[in-house]
């Protein structure tokens, strides 16, 4: 009796140990006088907020850059142009989202204003806009075009409202463009329905004696809060950060709980300063800098990168558009880099995704379906609960060969692994085929083709108990062009 009681008692206990762990959402700033050891172990309990945790899970989001630059063939545009020029003269949304969707992509999000201050949308704050264009004699709605084949498809809908604007005048007037800006996010946010993402790039080609604009990321973001509170915002936002380079590589050691501070906060800039951070900075996560830290984010990284060399449609551009090879490299450098893929498909002047890139986007999503579907591993992976040190093997299916493994962690309970081995069974003996340090929601590693029977998976170094919740095998085909 007395044994069954002290079982009982100790398995309450477990029970207890369990609930009680604590975790801290999205941030967790450092008691004074915290060792080493704690801020460790507290960095490792940042979990995402719910709608962190659903942006991540999208792993494909697409950009849309269009506008008044697709039609003058430029980059960035000086804000000077006649409102006139946009003129596509075949536009159909439904076109780049079921393109789109072809690809796998989950969400799109559009241009609605860059920095030529061009908008997309009938705004009442500005004459310059689609109102005064060519196009369907000024009563077109790009927004509203591709806000709803967005829901008519199924696809989630964010907006890049560029806080640069070389088109207002009172671009400089601190006060009075905060306000100008605001007015415009709020009608954005107000009469298109759901948006799940707002995009505040930020960039500034403002010269040493241009206009100097003091943004009020405060009160910018109180109004995504206070209209859209499920939306994410990236880059000047505080959900989502901009990984650092727009060549579509994420970070070989990511982590998405990190002492970067983003850079909408007041503190952003001091904070990063006194670290020795950058956006660019190699190092956002290791335990040295940790323990050099007040506190931790939760904020994870978005790889922008353009299908063609630039973000807006040219048309000598169109046999430079990345090949599918190309292509998959990047989805294995950012969705299989603990990072979400904002892939750039610009819409040509008729206002359609061109036929070569469209057809890229679709052997991309055929190739993504066909090649990481159908796991080669036949045991049963469940949520492994691992000690730095343990290991687990796997069975492989009879017969099969295998070049990529694909590792996930339950980052609802935090990031933690710091490194791992993977090795196969093959012939007799064990081979290592890939090593890395940081996992996070997904990580991909790609070996040498190989017949193999098991897979041992090793989590060398980790911060408290990781949760690895994935293990997956691949063949993926090599692609002829
Ligand atoms: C940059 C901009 O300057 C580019 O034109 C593009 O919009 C890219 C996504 O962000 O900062």
């Amino acid at each position: 009796m007395r044994r069954l009681l002290t079982i009982l008692l100790t398995l309450s206990l477990i029970g207890c140990a369990h609930t009680r762990e604590v975790f801290y959402t999205q941030h967790v700033t450092f008691p004074e006088g915290a060792t080493p050891e704690q801020k460790i172990d507290m960095a490792a309990r940042v979990v995402p907020s719910d709608k962190q945790l659903a942006w991540q899970q999208l792993e494909l989001t697409a950009f849309i850059h269009f506008g008044i630059n697709t039609f003058t063939d430029s980059e960035w545009g000086s804000g000077t142009e006649d409102p006139e020029m946009f003129n596509p003269t075949a536009l159909d949304c439904e076109q780049w989202v079921l393109t789109l969707k072809k690809g796998g992509f989950k969400m799109v999000i559009l241009t609605a204003k860059h920095h030529d201050g061009f908008c997309l949308w009938p705004t009442a704050t500005t004459p310059h806009s689609v109102a005064h264009s060519a196009w369907r004699e000024g009563k077109g709605d790009v927004v509203r075009e591709l806000s709803d084949a967005c829901r008519k498809h199924g696809l989630k809908f964010g907006v890049y409202l560029s806080p640069w604007d070389r088109n207002a005048e009172c671009y400089g007037d601190s006060p009075a463009y905060n306000k100008l800006y605001i007015a415009q996010l709020t009608e954005l946010l107000t009469q298109y329905g759901h948006i799940d993402e707002v995009w505040f790039d930020g960039a500034c080609g403002e010269g040493e004696n241009g206009r100097k604009q003091e943004y009020d990321w405060r009160a910018i973001l109180r109004c995504v809060e206070e209209h859209q509170p499920h939306a994410v915002t990236a880059i000047m936002g505080d959900d989502i950060r901009w990984v650092g380079n727009e060549g579509g590589r994420g970070r070989l050691t990511e982590w998405s709980a990190t002492p970067y501070t983003p850079l909408s906060h007041n503190d952003g800039p001091t904070a990063n300063a006194a670290l020795g951070l950058e956006e660019m900075s190699s190092d956002l996560g290791s335990r040295e800098l940790v323990a050099r830290a007040k506190g931790v984010y939760w904020y994870p990284s978005e790889v922008d990168v353009s299908i063609r060399p630039g973000w807006f449609y040219h048309e000598w551009q169109d046999d430079e558009v990345r090949s599918l090879a190309n292509l998959v490299d990047i989805y294995y450098t950012s969705v299989g880099r603990n990072s979400v893929l904002l892939l750039n498909v610009p819409p040509d002047r008729r206002g359609l995704i061109h036929e070569i890139d469209a057809e890229r986007i679709e052997a991309l999503g055929n190739y993504i379906a066909e090649n990481f579907t159908q796991s080669k591993i036949s045991d049963e992976v469940d949520t492994w609960h691992a000690e730095a040190g343990a290991s687990r093997e796997y069975e492989i299916k009879a017969g099969e060969r295998v070049n990529t493994v694909l590792l996930q962690e339950d980052i609802r309970r935090g990031q933690r692994v710091e490194r791992f081995t993977v090795e196969v069974f093959a012939e007799g003996e064990w081979h290592t085929v890939a090593e890395g340090t940081t996992i996070g929601y997904k990580r991909m590693l790609r070996f040498e083709e190989c017949a193999a029977e098991r897979i041992r998976v090793t989590i060398n170094e980790c911060r408290a108990t990781a949760n690895i919740s994935n293990v997956a095998l691949f063949c993926a085909a090599e692609i002829k062009e």
